[in-house]
């Protein structure tokens, strides 16, 4: 296991990764809400905030925008990904070796693995190879861990969450990043099945401001150390506003309240 609170992932042992590799998971429909947002430039400034630890994009981002944000924005590169065009089995293709991401910059590498699936096999030995590369190289490793497919009645269950986190320590992920199973108690039992694998939560489909923080406010309470967010970052006019207040939930364990009032200062 690599320590991350000395990595370029954390800050102050907490994370927040701003997850852009929508335009090739989920296509151009999630730009529509904000479209400026399609322009990754856009969203490469949003990273320069102080309370983003790093942008997680896939290589042909990193390759054409990465170079002229080197100096401000930690660079997560996304080993595999998959398009929303095709049906089957839950799958990720990979696209980029640990060996070119480390290249381009990469201060971290990211890596979906779909349990459940019956892709999961081979899912896992591609892991094996990334894990191991990632070592090599001494960048901390991500694990997206989403269960799904046809092995999953209901992803969204705490028990699934749980598996999902374990899946991610078992495997050798630095950091487990799950989607939110609800409440904190069920958070609770996520991180504690993760054991020294650090826990983050993916953001999810756009909410109120009030709803979101509320989630990450529960997380950090459980002892995940933050959130791997995309769209309720960019599909907000000002993404800056939803970053302040996450920076104060996040690292300063503000109540939701304070991190609202201090969103747009
Ligand atoms: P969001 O915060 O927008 O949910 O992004 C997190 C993320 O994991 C992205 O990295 C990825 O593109 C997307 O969610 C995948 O979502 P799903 O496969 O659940 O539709």
């Amino acid at each position: 296991m690599r320590p991350i609170h000395d990595t370029s992932l954390a800050r102050d042992g907490k994370v927040l990764i701003l997850a852009y590799d929508h335009g090739l998971e989920h296509g151009p429909v999630d730009f529509e809400a904000v479209p400026e947002s399609a322009n990754p430039e856009h969203v490469f400034e949003a990273a320069t905030h102080p309370a983003v630890t790093s942008l997680a994009v896939q290589k042909g981002i990193a390759e054409a925008y990465y170079p002229s944000y080197e100096d401000e924005v930690n660079l997560l590169a996304k080993l595999n990904g998959t398009s929303n065009l095709w049906m089957g089995e839950p799958d990720s293709a990979v696209n980029c070796s640990v060996d070119y991401a480390a290249e381009i910059g990469a201060d971290a590498v990211g890596f979906t693995l779909y349990g459940g699936s019956n892709h999961e096999v081979e899912m896992t030995e591609e892991f094996r190879e990334a894990h191991e590369a990632a070592r090599e190289h001494d960048l901390p490793i991500v694990m997206w861990s989403y269960p799904r497919g046809q092995g999953i009645k209901n992803d969204k269950k705490s028990d699934v969450i749980a598996y999902a986190a374990r899946q991610a320590l078992e495997l050798g992920a630095d950091v487990a990043k799950v989607k939110y199973p609800g409440t904190r108690e069920a958070m609770e039992q996520v991180v504690e099945m993760a054991g020294k694998t650090k826990v983050i939560m993916s953001g999810g489909s756009k909410t109120t401001d009030r709803e979101f923080l509320e989630s990450v406010e529960a997380v950090i309470d459980a002892g995940g150390v933050g959130l791997a967010v995309g769209r309720n970052v960019f599909q907000r006019e000002n993404p800056e506003h939803i970053l302040n207040a996450l920076e104060k939930v996040i690292y300063e364990e503000a109540s939701v309240d304070t991190a609202l009032a201090a969103a747009e200062r």
